[in-house]
């Protein structure tokens, strides 16, 4: 360990405090980190972190022959949350293969091409919302309304169910109890520890009263599909295969109890990180009018005069889904996996690691390290995911979905989801920034452009 870079000054007790907040423990990093170089230490709140964000190590890390998921920090702060849901769960927990197993075919080709229709129909709520907006000429509320949008996504698709986010003025009670419950699990991660029992004590009382909103709201949800079934089959949704679909081998099912961590990892880790993907696309893009143009042309030319785009349709668009990979490796909206040896070993033949030993990948750090992405990494740029360039790199230089058997179970339906909308908005409307918006990242253990809001024109009505 002593041969781990960390910042100069340590104050006793207060660890390298100075200049952080607890509100932006990813941005400290990343500001303390970049310096320090691939492989840091932090001490902080009475803990010592190791940080890792050099391409090389990163790639040593998803060896999954040595390394595994680490379910440390604020992953294991959401476990009062959501317990052994799949996000969760430790590797060695039996509910985390059975879960897995039974819900994957729940993210298989034609189960995506059945979400298709319903994500539309979201999205047509969020264009009329936006069309009323423009007609009253106000600006919208980017990540307001894509937490709305990726809400009602998720919970069309999965669980049948209508949350009438876009009809409320002000966030869906389910939204302001789960944000709450990331900031908690967050601010565990910071609060120092002999300060705890006194700061705690509010905080905890408050998010116990999210906690319990949200398991309502999930207990309510399941109730209301159980009624409703004994008529006979289910549309085979997310929750039809929680509530009724065995294990093809073992023919075991969920429990109860495991079934209300599912919905809630799900209704959660369906959404967020999807919401600020989309909204730091959006943020993007209407500071690139270039760039803009570029999507814009090849969803005329794809989608051509296609009222409603078709499921095949949509990964057709190849240069908007690299604005996508380009948002999310400047600003992966799930920063950092955390890693730990499954036996000793010595990590990038340097740095020897005890069974058990753990450290936290920094995505957006990975994402703009110079070795692999040169010294302008900070410039948004899609053309670095043109083909040519992705052969180019080193294997795990973009890992926005965690790695190996842990990775994104909903990555392909995230993919679909925001390229999807991408594509409906950009053909409707061309997007003004608002000239003195200044980018500014709020943190939640995910990452959303705080403030943002976008002034819209209308292109051709036809479209
Ligand atoms: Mn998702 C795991 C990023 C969208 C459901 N997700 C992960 C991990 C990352 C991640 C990173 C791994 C975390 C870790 O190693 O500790 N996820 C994203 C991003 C988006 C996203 C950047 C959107 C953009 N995720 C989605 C969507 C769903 C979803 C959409 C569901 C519909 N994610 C999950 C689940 C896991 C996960 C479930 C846990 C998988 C497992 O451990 O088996």
């Amino acid at each position: 360990l002593h041969r781990i870079p960390h910042p100069p000054r340590r104050i006793p007790l207060l660890g390298d405090l100075v200049g952080v907040s607890p509100r932006t423990p990813l941005q400290d990093s990343m500001r303390i980190g970049l310096p320090l170089g691939p492989i840091f230490r932090r001490r902080a709140f009475g803990k010592e972190i190791v940080f890792v964000w050099g391409a090389d190590l990163t790639a040593d890390l998803a060896d999954e022959s040595r390394f595994a998921k680490h379910v440390g920090l604020g992953v294991a702060n959401l476990r009062p949350v959501a317990g052994d849901g799949l996000f969760t769960a430790y590797n060695d927990e039996p509910n985390w293969q059975l879960a897995h197993d039974v819900l994957a075919p729940g993210f298989s080709r034609e189960a995506m091409a059945g979400y298709h229709p319903m994500m539309l129909a979201v999205a047509e709520r969020l264009t009329d919302h936006w069309d009323r907006e423009l007609t009253a000429g106000r600006a919208v509320d980017v990540p307001g309304d894509m937490t709305k949008l990726t809400l009602e996504t998720i919970a069309r698709t999965g669980f049948g169910h209508d949350f009438g986010s876009f009809e409320r003025e002000r966030p869906h009670p389910f939204v302001t109890a789960m944000v709450g419950s990331l900031n908690h699990a967050q601010y565990l991660n910071v609060v120092p520890a002999p300060l705890a029992p006194l700061l705690l004590r509010r905080a905890t009382r408050r998010n116990e009263a999210a906690m319990a909103y949200l398991n309502r709201t999930v207990d309510e949800l399941v109730r209301a599909r159980r009624a409703s079934d004994g008529a006979g089959g289910g549309t085979g949704d997310l929750l039809d295969r929680m509530l009724d679909t065995a294990h093809p081998d073992t023919g075991e099912r969920l429990a109860p109890e495991n079934v209300r961590r599912q919905v809630l990892t799900f209704l959660i880790a369906g959404h967020e990180t999807t919401s600020g993907a989309l909204s730091f696309a959006l943020h993007y893009l209407s500071r690139h009018p270039e760039v803009a143009d570029r999507a814009r042309a090849e969803v005329d030319r794809v989608w051509g005069g296609t009222a409603v785009p078709g499921y095949d349709q949509v990964a057709r668009l190849r240069y908007v889904r690299r604005v996508l990979d380009e948002s999310l490796r400047l600003w992966p909206t799930a920063p950092g996996f955390a890693r730990e040896a499954r036996h000793d070993t010595v990590l990038g033949g340097e740095h020897p690691m005890r069974e058990g030993a753990w450290t936290l990948v920094l995505a957006p750090l990975l994402h703009r390290d110079p070795a692999v992405w040169g010294a302008d990494a900070d410039r948004f740029d899609p053309d670095r995911f043109d083909a040519a360039a992705v052969r180019a790199r080193p294997a795990h230089a973009f890992k926005p979905w965690g790695t190996g058997a842990r990775a994104c179970i909903g990555r392909q339906f995230a993919l679909h989801e925001a390229t999807l909308v991408l594509g409906l908005l950009l053909r409707r409307y061309d997007l003004k920034p608002d000239p003195d918006y200044r980018l500014r990242v709020a943190e939640r253990l995910t990452v959303i452009p705080e403030g943002l809001r976008l002034h819209l024109e209308r292109r051709s009505p036809g479209a």
